[in-house]
């Protein structure tokens, strides 16, 4: 196939976050992640914790300058609110954690690279979950914006571009519904009320900046990332096509609809409201959702849903949850990234872009992750130490192919960032499954780049790939 250009100043770059690239140095609070390695070291795999990671904290300078060797020409992570906060209450900052960011930043315009920073990465500080319940609890929301404030305060004259949360449905499956995230709670009804208070949350932080900027005459953008993962009917049958679109409106509406046009989808209110599981919300809360939309959109995308209507009775032993309504549908011959067990559909980006092209008003977005999670990489290694990863590469050309393809038929697309720059720490799965552009060898944090980190730097300064058949 033919060269495939892609449109002027897009973005090549890359994704992390501060819980899982930094490593706890210094670092004065604790983050759910961090307490849980501390009271259980065996659900991490191989009992590898937080504590390091990929050593951000110290080598950021030098990580950074290979980020800029690779021709990464932007890069997302996140503040962590642990090291940012001493008192959250209060919203007191500690200095190291002001200092560390205010130098990281000032290392990323060193280097020219355009820099995203993303508020909340599933950090929720310990201390809030125990006391109020984490999302549960609308004093948590207010004290989210009294950081996010003091972020714009500290950091607002460089970062250009705010995120608000990171796949902020994630926590509401993992923290309430399918315990994958602690406190591994099953609860439908609080699961939802989470999803309400974490919207608000984004809207809240989004009202916020719009006063900072007002206020400073700053010319910023904010934004959200959520991972959309569109749901595709087992068939063309009724039930199936009505199970799918409830997934839908649960999984990716859910934060879309807000995010975008300032309100839930019906679909998804209706349902709660029948069931008695609708979240509490006031007026006033839900009109500053509807006036405080984003000015753009970072889109996950790893994953579709293979959904079908229930063919079981859902058991309602741990009270209600939405799975109510849907099944999972495991199809068959579906390709699979063996590793991470998820399947590999790159056409649903092509979908996705649409989504956002019909639905959405066209508004602005980005692909903020993408990415394939191996085992094992160092079987891949040549004679020189570099690990041959050209399944990555094929799979991220494959993905590039449906983007062009949408982007040639108008969506509004500006870029291309990766799951990760560096391989860094995967929450329970720690360091099992590698997605970076350059490895790290972990007892000795050498930081090597991969086949795939010469690949993109070609890619980055031609501004092409070479375009998939497909
Ligand atoms: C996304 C998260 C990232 C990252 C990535 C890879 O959902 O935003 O934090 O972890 O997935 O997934 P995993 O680490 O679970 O393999």
């Amino acid at each position: 196939m033919a060269k495939l250009k892609f449109p002027e100043n897009f973005w090549w770059g890359s994704a992390t976050s501060g819980p899982q690239s930094e490593g706890r140095f210094k670092k004065k609070n604790r983050n759910i992640f961090d307490y849980w390695y501390d009271i259980d070291k065996k659900v991490f795999f191989n009992e590898v914790g937080p504590d390091v990671a990929s050593n951000f904290y110290n080598s950021f300078k030098e990580d950074i300058a290979l980020y800029k060797k690779i021709g990464l020409n932007s890069l997302r992570t996140s503040i962590q609110w642990t090291r940012l906060i001493k008192d959250f209450e209060t919203g007191e900052v500690d200095e190291d954690g002001v200092r560390f960011y205010n130098e990281v930043i000032d290392e990323f315009i060193r280097q020219g690279i355009t820099l995203v920073i993303n508020l909340y990465h599933f950090d929720m500080p310990i201390e809030l979950q125990e006391k109020y319940g984490g999302w549960e609890s609308k004093h948590v929301v207010e004290l989210f914006v009294k950081y996010a404030k003091k972020a714009f305060e500290l950091f607002g004259d460089r970062v250009k571009y705010w995120m608000t949360f990171n796949e902020p449905i994630v926590p509401v499956e993992a923290q309430y519904m399918y315990k994958f995230h602690y406190p591994l709670i099953v609860d439908g009804k609080k699961a939802m009320q989470v999803l309400y208070n974490t919207a608000l949350a984004s809207a809240k932080a989004i009202e916020a900046y719009g006063e900072y900027k007002k206020r400073t005459g700053n010319n910023g953008e904010i934004g959200i990332i959520l991972n959309l993962t569109p749901s595709y009917p087992r068939s063309e049958n009724e039930e199936d096509i009505k199970a799918a679109e409830i997934s839908d409106a649960v999984f990716n509406n859910s934060f879309l609809d807000p995010a975008i046009k300032g309100e839930f989808p019906r679909l998804l209110t209706d349902i709660l409201e029948k069931d008695g599981v609708l979240w509490e919300s006031t007026q006033e809360e839900l009109d500053t959702i509807k006036k405080n939309t984003v000015d753009y959109l970072g889109v996950n995308y790893y994953q579709p849903r293979r959904i079908k209507a229930r063919e079981t009775e859902f058991d309602m032993s741990s009270g209600w949850l939405p799975d109510k309504y849907f099944e999972n549908y495991d199809m068959p011959g579906k390709r699979m990234n063996i590793y991470r067990g998820w399947e590999i559909y790159p056409k649903a980006i092509y979908d996705i872009a649409k989504n956002i092209q019909e639905n959405y008003g066209n508004i602005k977005w980005f692909i903020s992750e993408n990415g394939m999670g191996v085992e094992g990489e160092e079987r891949f290694k040549n004679a020189e130490g570099v690990i041959e990863d050209d399944y990555r590469i094929e799979f991220y050309r494959e993905h590039l192919t449906h983007l062009h393809k949408a982007i040639a038929e108008g969506a509004n697309c500006f870029g291309y960032h990766t799951w990760t720059p560096i391989d860094c720490w995967s929450w329970t799965n720690s360091y099992k499954n590698r997605y970076g552009y350059i490895s790290v060898d972990l007892p000795t944090q050498i930081k090597t780049v991969k086949k795939s980190g010469h690949w993109i730097k070609e890619v980055s300064e031609s501004n092409e790939i070479e375009g998939w058949d497909m």
